[in-house]
């Protein structure tokens, strides 16, 4: 299965990181289904991957961040894809890392319907994380792809990624990840879901939360393009995940294409004191 996508990661790979180094950055008069404004390079990147997408005969139907709508490609096809084209594309103007992220989905849409995942990662070098049965780092090199070595998390790190803006917090999140910051933890937050969860990957565990907060008690990041393609990622490398609540999260009923949820992702040390904390308080 990964076979069928690695040709088409390749590519759009290869052209999205064309698109970032030349492209316009200016801002269109679109606002996508979340409400943000959309970039011009938001849209070419969004074009970038529904033509790539659309070259697989078994992708059944595609979901873009940036499209209101899903859209049928094969009605005899079987996957179903959801992406975002460019994650954190706020950040390319300042020059940071930013990712296309895939959930691949067979028979339909929700999390119990994702058999793997993946992203591609823009920063100083070109990366791809490919999740299926293991989790796979492969490097851009001349255009495709090569296998760097298989992702496991240890049970503990000393990386701390709290998101969403502190003032919204509630007391018990702040308590639980100053906790961490007491223990030795250090801040990585660049505001990027993509290169945040690669470098907690990367060096082995930590923690980052999008807890829910004041002004958005449902969370920001979105359910299909985002938290299930990263809970998929981290449960495969052999950490833990959580939306907060007690319930499984990869066992939710879907609901909206775009809906979203409160999500923290982890190695195993970190998530256990975060499961404890969000249990006494719920
Ligand atoms: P943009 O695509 O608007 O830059 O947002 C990025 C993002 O969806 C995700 O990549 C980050 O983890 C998250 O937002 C950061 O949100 P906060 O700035 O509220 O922490």
């Amino acid at each position: 299965m990964q076979n069928i996508f690695l040709e088409t990661m390749q590519s759009i790979a290869v052209r999205i990181q064309d698109a970032i180094d030349v492209k316009d950055m200016g801002y269109s008069q679109h606002e996508n289904s979340s409400g943000d404004t959309q970039l011009q390079l938001d849209i070419q990147c969004d074009f970038i991957v529904e033509e790539e997408l659309s070259k697989i005969p078994s992708i059944h139907t595609i979901a873009s961040e940036e499209k209101e709508h899903a859209m049928l490609l094969n009605k005899d096809g079987k996957y179903f894809i959801a992406y975002d084209p460019l994650d954190g594309s706020s950040l390319v103007d300042v020059n940071l890392s930013v990712g296309s992220i895939f959930g691949i989905y067979e028979g339909g849409w929700g999390a119990q319907h994702m058999i793997a995942s993946c992203y591609i990662i823009y920063g100083p070098r070109v990366e791809m994380i490919f999740a299926q049965n293991k989790v796979k780092l492969f490097l851009l090199q001349n255009n495709l792809f090569e296998f760097v070595k298989e992702i496991r998390l240890k049970e503990k790190g000393n990386i701390n990624a709290p998101g969403g803006t502190q003032q919204n917090w509630l007391p018990y999140h702040k308590e639980m990840v100053d906790s961490f910051f007491a223990e030795g933890y250090r801040l990585r937050y660049s505001g990027g879901m993509v290169p945040d969860l690669h470098q907690i990957l990367l060096k082995g565990g930590g923690l980052f939360s999008y807890p829910p907060t004041a002004d958005r008690p449902e969370g920001k990041l979105r359910k299909l393009f985002e938290v299930y393609p990263f809970a998929f990622i981290f449960k495969v490398a052999g950490g833990e995940i959580s939306d907060g609540t007690n319930k499984d999260m990869m066992n939710l009923p879907h609901d909206h294409i775009h809906g979203t949820s409160p999500c923290f992702f982890g190695s195993k040390y970190e998530m256990k004191r975060m499961k404890e904390i969000y249990k006494k308080n719920a």
